[in-house]
């Protein structure tokens, strides 16, 4: 069952590293004296390590010089390798491993479409890396989400046509990127943030196990007039 294939974002989908990248940028916004709340968190979800930095510094209306920027980024990934390095297999999110499980029985490919440059180390940490067919992240792309080149590279990645690729995603940006690309986006997480995905789910537990044969027998497929058969 190989004429669809899967992309997956990595964090808020296969693991919350959200909560790591908080407490790094919480660490810096400490550092330059102003507040970074979970709610400013919530806006760097999907978002370039880059870009955080920018909307960050904004919060804290602070201006910096391009020397002093770069450090900074230096010194907050050293700050979250610190805690991406304590990971391990027990921090997958529910439904994850299993919803692998499945589509390695079906013959479905996957590979990750993430914007961390992390990915792979993140992946090693959590006994994951190995399962993936491909791996695009952070380092083989030079447009952020809601552009869509991360996914497109993964539509080559499994040699497929972006319309017969399924993209997992909970930030936006992503569900975005995998509506420009032509793909169907799956939303993980708030429904009512993520209303431009084609399907919602809370979590990936959520997915119901003929999800993927559906999909390929009622060709709910972007080019295909079916694309109706939404669930919502
Ligand atoms: P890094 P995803 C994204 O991962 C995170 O959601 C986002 O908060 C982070 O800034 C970005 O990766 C870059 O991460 O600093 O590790 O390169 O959701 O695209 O898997
Ligand atoms: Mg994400």
């Amino acid at each position: 069952m190989n004429n669809i294939g899967v992309i997956f974002d990595l964090d808020g989908v296969i693991v919350d590293t959200a909560k790591y990248h908080f407490l790094a940028w919480k660490n810096l916004a400490d550092n330059l004296g102003f507040e970074f709340t979970e709610t400013h968190n919530e806006l760097l979800k999907g978002v370039s390590r880059v870009r955080s930095l920018e909307i960050l510094l904004d919060i804290g209306n602070v201006k910096l010089s391009e020397e002093k920027k770069e450090d900074l980024l230096i010194s907050k990934n050293k700050d979250y390798l610190g805690y991406i390095t304590k990971m391990g297999p027990e921090e997958i999110l529910p439904g994850a491993s299993k919803l692998l499980n499945v589509l390695d029985d079906l013959g479905i490919a996957y590979v990750l479409g993430s914007a961390s440059k992390n990915a792979p180390l993140i992946l090693e940490q959590v006994n994951l890396f190995e399962r993936f067919a491909g791996i695009v992240d952070g380092n083989s792309v030079s447009k952020a989400k809601p552009d869509p080149e991360v996914f497109l590279i993964g539509a080559e990645k499994l040699h497929l046509k972006p319309e017969n690729c399924i993209v997992f995603e909970d930030a936006i940006a992503g569900v975005e990127a995998a509506n420009i690309a032509n793909m169907i986006s799956i939303g993980i997480g708030d429904a009512k943030t993520l209303h431009e995905a084609d399907f919602n789910f809370n979590n990936l537990t959520e997915i119901p196990e003929d999800f993927f044969t559906k999909v390929i027998s009622e060709k709910i497929l972007k080019n295909n007039e079916s694309r109706l058969y939404k669930t919502k």
